[in-house]
């Protein structure tokens, strides 16, 4: 057999997730290293980060406490099995957490990222209506446009036919909610669209359709990120909430995105007054410097398992990198320094202005709608015609070289920067945007 020598920067080996790996490795854009608010690039130029990575670096790039705490875990201890044994700080993280959680969400169930946390979820609802003896609820409704990762039970409760189409028949039992975005209704709303919370009663007619009592939990996000930022229509979650629980059916705010102050509070749940009764999150818990999930639990949730005979196990899941020390003590790093530096707060203090320099971008070329809440915003274009999804990549592109990082989806821009920003910042990253706009006209 012929063995092919690569060269050490050969770029064809690696398959790159979520990317046009032919078209980035003709013109590769390579990171080296990240400080604060600011990537640079393998040439040597700084970029601002307009998406704190992938929505997950919200105390900013590199954190003093947050580096000294994972070199510190390093040289300590490694690992420690996660089945039958411990170690002290997934025991004090999980409390951490538990704490910032709204109400009795009570018991965290760690994981290694936001898929694995929402799989994590699903798989609690259907065993958690099996203890208490109504094991026929197995159905899990999503909704339309949903996110919730790459697994298959995250896959087939997501909403987005790219992620679906190419993946043969995914979970059966599976039903939709409709997205809750319209245009025409919608355009240039301000955090909490007015129109649309009737879309939570669609709940209804599938509870007719296929009876409460087949029916395990309903999962949305309590915005929808990535399918480009649809924010909630104002009273949409709390109705969600009511007919959810009018029937029985657990309900799953998927907060890998909301948790951990994007929207100026711990959780999406705080933010919106809604409790839901299992909440999952990713990304902000170790401000993307270790990989992690979460999956936390109300207290009636965790309690209907504990039953039986004390030396068998409750729950049959788990990962080997569940609650691994490097995830736990940057996390409990990363929450320290949240708490520290009042970072939630600062988030509801700069969303007012954040709100303003989006909604400056209104009437520049191309631009359809713009929609913001908390620290999240996303400026939709008018699709080139034939090509969709070309003109905001195009605008990603442009951002890029003069020193700026978005997100696209479709043709939406997608804005999402760490919560360390300053308004100077704000300023800069409009200000790049407003002059990409500009250029494309
Ligand atoms: N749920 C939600 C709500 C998410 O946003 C996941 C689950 C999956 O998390 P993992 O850690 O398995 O990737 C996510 C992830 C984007 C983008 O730009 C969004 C995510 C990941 C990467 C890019 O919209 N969300």
């Amino acid at each position: 057999m012929a063995v092919t020598a690569r060269v050490p920067n050969d770029l064809e080996p690696y398959w790159m997730p979520f990317t046009a790996n032919r078209q980035f490795k003709a013109r590769p854009r390579l990171l080296s290293a990240a400080k604060g608010l600011h990537y640079t690039t393998t040439d040597g130029r700084t970029v601002l980060d307009g998406t704190a990575g992938l929505w997950c670096c919200n105390a900013g790039h590199g954190h003093p406490k947050i580096v000294a705490a994972i070199q510190a875990q390093a040289a300590e201890m490694d690992y420690a099995p996660a089945f039958q044994m411990g170690h002290p700080k997934a025991f004090e993280l999980a409390s951490r957490v538990a704490a910032l959680a709204p109400g009795d969400l009570d018991h965290v169930f760690f994981s290694n990222s936001g898929s694995e946390a929402v799989d994590t979820a699903l798989k609690i609802a259907l065993a958690y209506h099996r203890a208490r003896g109504e094991a026929g609820r197995t159905r899990l409704i999503g909704r339309e446009r949903g996110y919730h990762g790459v697994g298959f039970g995250g896959m087939s409760v997501g909403g987005m036919a790219n992620n679906r189409k190419t993946f043969g028949p995914m979970l059966g039992g599976v039903d939709h909610l409709p997205q809750t975005y319209d245009r025409s209704k919608q355009a240039f709303s301000r955090g909490e669209p007015e129109w649309g919370a009737h879309l939570a009663d669609e709940l209804e007619r599938i509870v007719a359709l296929h009876d409460a009592s087949t029916i395990a939990a309903v999962i949305v996000e309590p915005v929808a990120c990535s399918a480009g930022v649809l924010i909630p229509p104002k009273g949409y979650l709390k109705r969600l909430r009511e007919i959810t629980s009018k029937h029985g059916i657990l309900l799953i705010f998927d907060e890998v995105i909301t948790g951990f102050g994007r929207l100026g509070a711990g959780f999406g749940a705080e933010y919106f007054d809604v409790q839901p009764d299992l909440i999952t999150c990713a990304k902000g818990l170790t401000s993307g410097a270790v990989p992690m999930g979460a999956t936390i639990a109300r207290k009636h949730i965790y309690d209907a398992f504990m039953s039986g005979p004390e030396h068998v196990i409750e729950l049959f899941h788990g990962y080997t990198y569940s609650g691994h020390p490097l995830a736990c003590a940057a996390a409990l790093a990363a929450l320290d320094v949240y708490a520290e530096e009042g970072l939630f707060s600062k988030v509801r203090e700069l969303a007012p202005y954040w709100a303003e320099a989006v909604h400056a971008l209104k009437g520049l070329p191309h631009v359809v709608d713009l929609r913001n809440l908390g620290l999240i915003a996303a400026i939709e274009l008018d699709p080139i015609a034939g090509q969709p999804a070309k003109r905001a990549f195009d605008a990603f592109l442009r951002a890029y070289d003069k020193g700026l990082l978005v997100r696209t989806t479709g043709d939406i821009i997608a804005l999402s920067p760490p919560l360390t920003i300053t308004r100077a910042t704000v300023d800069e990253i409009f200000g790049k945007l407003a002059e990409v706009l500009r250029e494309m006209a």
